[in-house]
């Protein structure tokens, strides 16, 4: 594990272009760490792209103020990221998460820097900075910054970092919070984050098919274990029925871990071509240890797996059985 970000900080500085890029689905941390960077790099006047395979959902696209994202097209960024001195992954130590991107950086001779906060880093980079006791991408890359610029981050970076930690901590209230959390925060709302708006931004934008949504998926909550496993579930026909998608399922997993006695919850999500699986736990019980059975993986209390090519029932029977271990040592 490097949690010292030297090295990276001097690699930022050496080279003059990057591409930035975060996971397949990208999330608040990902997308708040990949613009507080790019901010600071087209600071130093360097050229930087940022290419995601999936397009960014509709609540982070505040943070993209440039409008800069770009979403993957091989036809288009096959040369740009070959052509790049630097490509930096961002909050995932996977590049099977990066799908189709993945050949093209793989294959790509640019230096490959890996800034996560994830268990198990695969062997892909030539550098990482990771620290999987950090509540966030965003807070390594906060650390980052401070060796590059010392004091004064600019109000954007402040902004997007802001909203990487508090999205990735659940609003401050998970585990890993801890005084220094809130010292990082501090300081990121005296360099202009503004709470208010980006709390705003990220959670009271909801459609109205979102909240019907979430009453259709609580209608059908159910307990497991003398009540110490919940789940959810959401079927094709319940996003078609109040035309979402399935980011606007993102952070559904709270309700069931809102129910006195919980242990675990799971959300099960019905994909085109299988199911996605979301699990939270709360203390001891190593909810990444079920997603690892089923292919996927995470932290401690917070971990997913993706199912292709089975169907739903199948799927929730055999992770429900599978949880017992877990739940009922
Ligand atoms: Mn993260």
């Amino acid at each position: 594990m490097n949690v010292d970000p030297t090295k990276v900080a001097s690699i930022l500085q050496r080279h003059r272009s990057f591409v930035l890029t975060t996971h397949v689905n990208p999330d608040g941390d990902g997308l708040g760490s990949e613009i507080a960077i790019e901010d600071w790099l087209l600071a130093q006047g360097k050229d930087v792209t940022i290419i995601n395979f999936s397009p960014t959902p509709l609540v982070y696209r505040f943070l993209d103020s440039r409008n800069s994202i770009q979403v993957f097209d091989s036809s288009i960024h096959g040369k740009v990221i070959s052509g790049a001195e630097v490509v930096l992954v961002l909050d995932t130590n996977n590049p099977d998460r990066l799908r189709t991107m993945k050949d093209a950086i793989m294959q790509s001779s640019a230096l490959k820097v890996c800034i996560d906060h994830h268990l198990n880093p695969a062997p892909f980079a030539s550098e990482y900075l990771l620290d999987d006791e950090a509540t966030s991408t965003g807070e390594i890359v906060y650390h980052l910054l401070r060796k590059l610029e010392g004091e004064h981050l600019s109000p954007q970076a402040a902004k997007a970092l802001y909203c990487a930690i508090m999205t990735d901590t659940g609003s401050f209230r998970y585990p890993r919070v801890d005084p220094e959390t809130h010292r990082i925060v501090a300081h990121l709302i005296e360099c202009g984050a503004d709470p208010v708006a980006i709390f705003q931004e990220v959670y009271e934008r909801w459609s109205t098919g979102r909240v019907q949504l979430l009453g259709k998926a609580l209608a059908g909550i159910d307990t497991s274990y003398g009540g110490s496993l919940a789940h959810l579930t959401i079927t094709r026909e319940m996003l078609r029925s109040t035309g979402t998608l399935e980011e606007d399922t993102d952070n559904f997993t709270t309700y069931p871990m809102s129910i006195a006695g919980v242990k675990a919850g799971i959300l099960f999500l019905e994909m085109e071509n299988g199911v996605k699986i979301s699990f939270r736990s709360k203390g001891d019980v190593p909810i990444n240890m079920l997603a690892q059975e089923f292919g996927g993986g995470g932290h401690k209390n917070a971990a997913g797996a993706r199912i292709f090519d089975r169907n739903l029932a199948a799927v929730e029977k055999d992770v429900l059985n599978a949880a017992k271990k877990f739940i009922s040592p």
